[in-house]
């Protein structure tokens, strides 16, 4: 499954998950040697979803590889080959033909097939995670693993009648009160004759609209409406209700699921549902030493279970989409979520760059579009520490906002900035949002002051903590807390910055870098001992260090430096 619910009562869906030919091409030969065409023989086998750096002897490899892959279809008028996720470059053929390609790793894409042949089918993607510092969106600079992959599920819907609904995207609001949905779908015909059909939309199993179309041979037509549903139960953190849109069409339908909730920002303060928000979050990145990027669900479900023990309200999906299953549980859940998209530590040469800037407005725009149902998500974040203290970074800023304004004018936006009261571009966005590692990378001053200077400067938006944490090898002690890399520092750091957070009525509040320890940069290793970042509030197993348990006795309020219990802002 793509998704943790089922989005159709009436398509077929058959996920390729399983083993795959799997051939590295590290010579960047396949091209001229048409592998699409005649792949490799004999080749390995690699389980798809999945990322190729788990396995020997590909734990280092980065470049060019090729998947093969088949399936078969009954007769159909078309099929639609959906993918999840490819990082980052996928080039796709069917039956050693191309399809088309994309890029941009942790965001979906799909090729339509128009009257293919009954009968067994061969599938072959080439794959390319290749960073550089020039065109790829991450780059090669990174305090992250690049791993390489087709890290997310694959499915074949066959489509067995002319007209399908090729998209659906939900946009949750209250407006004035009541909780409205706006709906834009794209109906298709894939006959080369017009067709006549019906519509109908239902929330909840009740119908709320229908329709007749008319669509031209192969033609199209986009479905703009709102809907109000006034007297249904709001979404909260508290109380995550969910609600289930579904829309007809000659035979074909697609479900998405969605809740309802207000977020308006005021001053200095957030408000969900008329209440004043407080984060209390952990950044996580998608990653286990055994399945990379391609965490299995059961391991998902796993981790909100140790989040929810930890007692956080909120996650950052630093630094990049995660996976809609995520996105389903956090929903469920009531869990907060801040997704971004992957523009990391980009300079002021690098925003310069047409094909940089270009690719971050397609990925931010294809992000929302995928996700813009999810009522866990409170806020878009455009970016992580890159040149925004430049013109080229305010530049890259405006038309970031643009494309997130334009498809969703209803959730705040941030960044996650390092550049303090340096920065140009807290004004174009909603929230002034800082990472700081005061107590680890700097010492030169306290947090009372770091904070005082950034209140000055946010003026009257709010503040955030995207980042704050420390390192902590996990099962290195010390019977002195001062000892770099021991649980007793790094919990000792974590709760000095709680201590003085707690102090600020004014702050939003804070994400913890972060929740599990991650395989880092080979190239990081001076600074990454065992080449992990090792500010994981667990380990890389999701083993405990001292400060989650630290953390956990501080958001149920007991410091767990002096025991005492406290009020927390
Ligand atoms: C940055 C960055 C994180 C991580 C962190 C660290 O703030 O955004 O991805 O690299 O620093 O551990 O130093």
């Amino acid at each position: 499954m793509h998704r943790a619910f089922a989005t159709t009562t009436r398509r077929q869906q058959t996920y390729l998950d399983g083993l795959w030919d799997f051939c590295p091409d590290p010579a960047d030969r396949g091209f001229a040697e048409e592998w699409y065409a005649r792949f490799p023989s004999p080749a390995r086998k690699l389980w798809v979803p999945g990322v190729w750096n788990t396995i020997p002897p590909f734990l280092y490899y980065e470049g060019p590889a090729w998947y093969r892959t088949h399936f078969s279809l009954g007769p159909c008028e078309a099929a639609v080959i959906h993918f999840g996720s490819v990082t980052h470059q996928a080039n796709v053929w069917l039956d050693g033909e191309p399809l088309g390609e994309h890029y941009g790793g942790f965001l979906p894409f799909s090729f339509t097939v128009l009257g293919p042949k009954a009968g067994e089918h061969e599938l072959v993607v080439r794959v390319d995670n290749t960073h550089d510092m020039t065109t790829t969106i991450p780059s090669a600079s990174l305090d992250w693993f690049r791993y390489g992959g087709i890290t997310r599920p694959v499915w074949v819907e066959p489509l067995c009648q002319p007209g399908y609904i090729a998209s659906m995207r939900l946009t949750p609001s209250v407006e004035r009160g009541v909780p409205t949905l706006h709906v834009r779908a794209e109906l298709v015909n894939v006959r080369e004759e017009s067709i006549r059909g019906e519509w109908r939309f239902y929330a909840d199993g009740t119908l709320m609209r229908s329709d007749r179309v008319s669509l031209q041979a192969f033609g199209s037509e986009v479905l703009l409406f709102a809907v109000e549903l006034p007297g249904v139960a709001l979404w909260s953190p508290d109380q995550p209700n969910l609600h289930v849109a579904r829309l007809e069409f000659m035979g074909d339908d697609l479900i998405e699921r969605t809740g309802f909730r207000d977020i308006s920002v005021v001053g200095q303060e957030v408000f969900l549902n008329g209440e004043r928000l407080r984060i209390r979050g952990v950044n996580r990145h998608e990653d286990h030493p055994d399945w990379g990027f391609a965490l299995p669900v059961h391991l998902m479900v796993k981790d909100l279970a140790i989040l929810q023990d930890l007692g956080v309200n909120a996650l950052r999906g630093a630094h990049y989409p995660n996976d809609p299953r995520l996105l389903d549980l956090c929903d469920e859940k009531g869990i907060l979520f801040m997704e971004e998209i992957p523009l990391w530590g980009f300079s002021s040469e690098q925003l310069r760059l047409d094909i940089l800037a270009d690719r971050a407005a397609a990925m931010l725009w294809a992000m929302i579009e995928r996700d813009i149902s999810h009522p866990c998500i409170w806020a878009w974040s455009l970016l992580n520490e890159c040149a925004t203290d430049t013109p080229e970074g305010r530049l890259v800023v405006e038309q970031l906002v643009q494309t997130a304004r334009e498809l969703d004018p209803t959730r705040p936006l941030t960044f996650a900035s390092n550049r303090g009261t340096a920065d140009i571009c807290f004004d174009l966005v909603d929230i002034v949002s800082v990472n700081a590692y005061h107590g680890w990378y700097r010492h030169d001053m306290t947090w009372a002051d770091f904070l005082d200077q950034m209140r000055a400067y946010a003026g009257d938006k709010p503040l955030l903590i995207t980042e704050f944490g420390a390192g902590g090898i996990y099962g290195c002690h010390a019977l002195d807390e001062g000892v770099l890399w021991s649980e007793e520092y790094q919990a000792k750091a974590l709760t000095d910055a709680l201590e003085a957070f707690a102090t600020r009525e004014d702050l939003l509040g804070y994400y913890v870098w972060q929740f599990c320890d991650t395989r880092t940069d080979p190239s990081r290793a001076l600074g990454r001992p065992r080449s992990y970042n090792n500010k994981g509030l667990l380990n890389e197993y999701r083993l405990p260090k001292l400060a989650y348990h630290a953390l956990k006795k501080w958001l149920r309020g007991e410091s767990p430096q002096t025991g005492q219990s406290f009020t927390q802002y």
